[in-house]
């Protein structure tokens, strides 16, 4: 991928596709394509396709969809299987039409059967049934994946997969019906902190764990498979180790520093019991993380301050 090459970043008003197009500028990519509302309106296959037949992007990172928590999960699965759907058919068809040299598209960890051996291996896709929270989201994701396989084997394209880990950071979704675990524990601590709450609400035991990654190092991790990885086997984009939700709420704690307690609510579900991804491939290829869980949990609270003030 040349500085010069022209990019576009499907998905650039997400957490982790504004993080790329930070990235991408900080490395001194000057071409990129469909950026703020320039860019097609990706539910819509012409839309899409004359985008693409007007910009002939060179390379492109997919990374759009709506995605949400484990709540949002179970209110919305009609839309979060729907729009990854559509998002992912018209634009891989699209860079398929219009010569594009190289995709990446971003599956999910919950694509991982539920009691896979761990840390998650990619040879355990498909060997079981799926958390039951996130079956039409994780099944869209799937399906994504192996689209991506197919139109390689069929056309052969350099379209590839990367699986990350939980994502989270700057410009991440703080609602709390729809957020994920630490911007949602972040607006929850910080909102008590200030009103002197004496607890807030944790939601499960506590005991499932995760690997989480900042989408600043994610986006670093997508750019790297970009120009070193070109296979049909998916690859995992992790690289950190995993901790339980307790242990990330007190962390999360101290980091905001708020005094109160904890409270896990038990009727709300804790979802898969683990996932930590066995990135392997990716870190022998030559890549690490840069940023340390507490300093990227330290930027996001910081983010989130100044917007919340703001
Ligand atoms: O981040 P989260 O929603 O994603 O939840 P998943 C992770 C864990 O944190 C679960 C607990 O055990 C939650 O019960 N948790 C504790 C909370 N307090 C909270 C809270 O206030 N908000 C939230 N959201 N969680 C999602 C999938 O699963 O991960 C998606 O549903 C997607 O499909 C995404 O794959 C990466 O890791 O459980």
């Amino acid at each position: 991928m040349e500085q010069n090459d022209k990019i576009f970043v499907a998905g650039n008003d997400t957490l982790i596709g504004s993080a790329l197009v930070r990235q991408l500028k900080s490395q001194g990519y000057s071409s990129l394509v469909g950026q703020g509302d320039r860019g097609p309106d990706l539910r819509d296959a012409r839309s899409v396709d004359t985008f693409f037949a007007a910009h002939k992007p060179d390379y492109v990172f997919l990374v759009a969809g709506e995605s949400g928590g484990i709540l949002a999960n179970q209110h919305y699965p009609a839309q979060l299987m729907r729009d990854n759907l559509l998002v992912q058919t018209h634009v891989i068809e699209s860079a398929y039409r219009h010569g594009v040299r190289k995709l990446l598209y971003l599956a999910s960890s919950c694509s991982y059967p539920k009691h896979a051996a761990q840390p998650l291996q990619i040879d355990s896709l498909l060997t079981g049934p799926l958390e039951p929270t996130n079956v039409p989201y994780s099944v869209a994701k799937l399906a994504g994946l192996h689209l991506c396989q197919a139109y390689r084997q069929q056309y052969q394209v350099d379209f590839i997969v990367g699986i990350p880990a939980n994502a989270f950071g700057i410009g991440d979704d703080f609602a709390l019906e729809t957020a994920h675990v630490i911007p949602a524990l972040i607006h929850k601590l910080h909102w008590a902190k200030l009103h002197k709450q004496p607890s807030i609400d944790v939601w499960g035991t506590g005991q499932p764990r995760r690997e989480f990654v900042f989408a600043d190092d994610l986006a670093d991790a997508c750019l790297f498979v970009m120009q070193h990885y070109s296979n049909s086997l998916p690859i995992n984009l992790g690289g950190g180790t995993d901790l339980s939700i307790r242990e990330l709420a007190e962390l999360l704690k101290a980091v905001v520093g708020y005094q109160g307690r904890l409270n896990f609510d038990t009727s709300k579900p804790d979802g898969m019991p683990l996932k930590a991804l066995d990135s392997t491939p990716l870190l022998s290829l030559g890549w690490q993380p840069q940023t340390a869980l507490e300093s990227a949990i330290a930027a996001t609270y910081q983010w989130f301050r100044e917007t919340a003030d703001g």
